[in-house]
């Protein structure tokens, strides 16, 4: 069976869904984020703003001095959460097998459909399903989306980002090595700030660097060495992770000062247990792990969590272990700039928890 997957990513997500439901927006460079004379981050930046150089994840004030003219636009979360919901209607509707992986992309398995002799035959079976999915979305929509086509993960994900925005580009299994030579070793799935840091130390820069390292990779990165290097060749035998579990939820808050006011602090808690609890009882799930986050004003970031036997739903429960982890671990020596709360270990509650009907 040859695979044919594919990787849909919404182009500048929250940015495109303001611009589209404010015409006003269009062409602009909008923000999506804090206003810079607020603390804050940029979510999302419209690809007018980025060139700019504004991305997601920077500093509010930093995105307004590189684009003094960028539109700030308050997120709209539960908005864009119910946009998600729509997209991924009309992705389910192409009848493929689907991981979404975040609120704007998916993986879709269309190995089923596309079965062909050979496997570029299979996988350019898979681009006219594409095209008409990008237009789907168009056209229910108003947003544009970009597709990568590849024999896997690893590689659909590069392809859809390959020609952004509104792309769409298949690899083959032919030019898979040769489309990977190029890239940045950052680039491979995994490969984060420090393995970049590592591998560029010895002189591997891109992933074409890493195809023709002749030494073991696993004296630079440990026991991933091997995996690493069939990466490095387009190899990639994930599977889709299916059903549409969710993982774990989360909520944070960045100060509009730091703070230590425990009266605060606690008020932030209370409100991201209940948002939590709210968001596991509609899924009618419990959480077995509580995580707390804090980053302090330097921008030093800790989590420390614990795990609980019985699956925790309510508010109250959440908000209480999270309280004892500040405490535990004495997190808050000094004034945090952000405060977050998270749960994981999803599950089905226990019975003596099940409101009763
Ligand atoms: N997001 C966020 N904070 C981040 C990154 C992203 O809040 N640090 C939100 C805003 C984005 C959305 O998630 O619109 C999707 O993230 P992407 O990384 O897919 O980025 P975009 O969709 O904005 O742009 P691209 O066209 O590059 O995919
Ligand atoms: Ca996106
Ligand atoms: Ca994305």
């Amino acid at each position: 069976m040859h695979r044919v997957i594919f990787h849909l990513d919404m182009d500048a997500f929250y940015a495109s869904v303001e611009q589209r439901d404010n015409p006003a927006l269009r062409g602009q460079p909008v923000i999506v984020g804090a206003p810079p004379s607020r603390r804050g981050v940029v979510a999302a930046a419209s690809y007018e703003a980025r060139k700019f150089g504004v991305r997601s994840a920077m500093p509010s004030a930093t995105a307004g001095r590189l684009c003094p003219n960028g539109v700030f636009v308050p997120p709209r979360m539960e908005h864009y959460r119910q946009e998600s919901r729509q997209i991924m209607e009309i992705v389910a509707r192409s009848g493929a097998a689907i991981e979404q992986v975040s609120i704007d992309e998916a993986y879709l398995d269309l190995s089923a459909t596309c079965q062909a002799v050979g496997a570029d035959e299979s996988l350019s079976r898979g681009q006219p399903i594409a095209r008409e999915l990008k237009q789907q979305i168009l056209l229910q929509r108003q947003l544009t989306a970009s597709i990568g086509i590849a024999s896997n993960k690893l590689l659909a994900k590069l392809a859809s980002d390959f020609a952004k925005p509104d792309g769409l580009t298949l690899i083959t299994e032919r030019d898979k090595v040769q489309f990977l030579r190029p890239m940045p070793v950052r680039a491979i799935h995994g490969v984060g700030r420090v393995t970049e840091q590592v591998l560029q130390q010895a002189g591997l820069h891109t992933v074409g660097d890493l195809q023709d390292y002749s030494g073991d990779l696993r004296a630079l990165v440990g026991s991933w060495g091997p995996k690493l290097k069939q990466f490095a060749f387009g190899k990639d035998d994930r599977p889709l992770e299916l059903g549409d579990e969710v993982k774990s939820i989360s909520a944070e808050e960045t100060f509009e000062r730091d703070t230590a006011d425990r009266k605060i602090l606690r008020a932030c808690l209370l409100e991201q247990a209940a948002d939590i609890s709210a968001r596991l009882k509609r899924r009618r799930l419990g959480a077995r792990t509580v995580q707390v986050k804090v980053r302090y004003g330097d921008f030093t970031t800790l989590t420390r969590q614990m795990s609980v036997e019985e699956p925790l739903v309510e508010p109250g429960d959440i908000y209480r272990l999270g309280c004892w982890l500040l405490a535990r671990d004495k997190l808050v020596n000094r004034p945090l700039r952000l405060l977050g709360l998270g749960v994981s270990g999803l599950d089905e509650p226990s019975a003596q928890q099940l409101p009763l009907l």
